[in-house]
């Protein structure tokens, strides 16, 4: 297949709500959207980067920058692509800039399975026609606003609370979501706030029966929390130090996690995440899609990757109406009164772009053509 179109976009979507995480608050997201042209068909994917670099390295600055510069110029040249999995191997001498990466490499996917008539997720090798999701909650304020939240999205069939913790703000917290809700499924997701001196603490929270603690120690560390794992009967599960299936590979020989977070974004496409995913299955380990704070567009990618076998834990894709006043998609992503999100029947990522939302909230566009 030959891309002979690129479309790249910013957009600007405000949230419904601000989201708080140990290393700050967002109110609202700021993106790119990609859209690739080939032989009459169109693929959409989502870079999933921030305005600052404070999740991982990348901004929508630099990845407009390695879009521009060397990503689409590599596209052009290599001109014809037999399968989605070329896209990884023609990107991988430029180094990381994962979000990058994987925001053209699913709009090829996309097109790739709108022009075999088959779903994304077919394509990808899912079996499931429904995926179970729940739902991840910021830090809050006051805890009465928690527990409201939390009231609130169990009612809503979510099939697990994932709750954001930082210094301050964690075993107290766990505790009271124990006390008031009992044994709900929970889990906690400190984005790498806690060092090893913070292991009595970590003990304390190991007696809470959590289904998992993600990311507690240093976003670049595996080392450290294999120490941290050793000594706890809750399970570690790595978000930020896994960039690709070598990373994955390694944490998991020294027993640095025993679940992973898959995030498309962070491994640099949906190639590497099925690569991840496969690894992870034959090793025992298993893996949960987690999100981004997606628009409608990510969202579908993540709904596709979700529907392979090995992801038997609950993911953090929520639906639509949980970030958007609306979405950018027709239909919104809809999670059932039983947290599942039914997946979805037509062609590619099976939702409809909405064009005219899109154009709303673009606030920048440029398109790219071959010759
Ligand atoms: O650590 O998983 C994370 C959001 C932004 C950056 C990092 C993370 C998150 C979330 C929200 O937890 C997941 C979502 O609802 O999309
Ligand atoms: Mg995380």
């Amino acid at each position: 297949m030959r891309i002979d179109k690129i479309i790249l976009r910013q957009l600007k979507m405000k949230m419904v709500s601000p989201f708080r995480t140990s290393f700050g608050t967002q109110t609202d997201r700021e993106f790119l959207l990609t859209e690739v042209h080939g032989e009459g068909w169109t693929g959409f994917g989502e870079c999933v980067v921030n305005t600052a670099p404070m999740y991982n390295e990348e901004t929508v600055g630099t990845a407009k920058h390695i879009i521009e510069q060397f990503l689409i110029p590599i596209l052009f040249e290599r001109g014809e692509f037999i399968h989605p999995d070329n896209i990884r191997d023609w990107f991988s001498p430029i180094r990381r800039n994962m979000m990058a990466k994987s925001s053209l490499e699913g709009a090829v996917w996309d097109l790739y399975a709108k022009s075999k008539g088959q779903t994304l997720a077919q394509a990808l090798g899912g079996e499931k026609d429904k995926i179970e999701v729940g739902i991840s909650i910021g830090i809050q304020e006051q805890i009465d606003d928690l527990y409201r939240l939390v009231e609130q999205y169990l009612e809503q069939g979510y099939r697990r609370m994932k709750i954001k913790i930082k210094p301050g703000k964690d075993i107290e917290v766990l505790q009271g979501l124990r006390a008031r809700f009992g044994n709900i499924p929970m889990m906690a997701d400190a984005n790498s706030a806690y060092t090893l001196d913070d292991l009595s603490l970590f003990k304390e929270i190991d007696d809470l029966g959590l289904m998992m603690i993600e990311q507690p120690l240093a976003h670049d560390d595996i080392v450290d929390h294999a120490k941290l794992q050793r000594e706890l009967k809750t399970p570690v599960c790595l978000d930020e130090s896994i960039h690709s299936l070598e990373d994955a590979r390694k944490a998991i020989e020294l027993g640095s996690t025993r679940v992973i977070n898959i995030k498309i974004g962070r491994v640099g496409g949906l190639t590497e995440a099925k690569r991840i995913h496969d690894y992870a299955l034959e090793h025992g380990v298993p893996v949960w899609c987690g999100g981004m704070l997606e628009s409608g567009i990510g969202r579908a990618h993540n709904i596709a990757i979700t529907s392979l076998p090995n992801f038997t834990l609950p993911g953090d894709t929520a639906g639509s109406t949980r970030y958007w006043q609306e979405d950018i998609i027709d239909p919104f992503v809809e999670v059932q009164n039983d947290g599942t999100i039914i997946l979805p029947t037509n062609s590619g990522i099976g939702y409809h772009p909405n064009a005219e939302k899109i154009e709303k909230y673009t606030i920048w566009k440029k398109e790219y053509t071959t010759g």
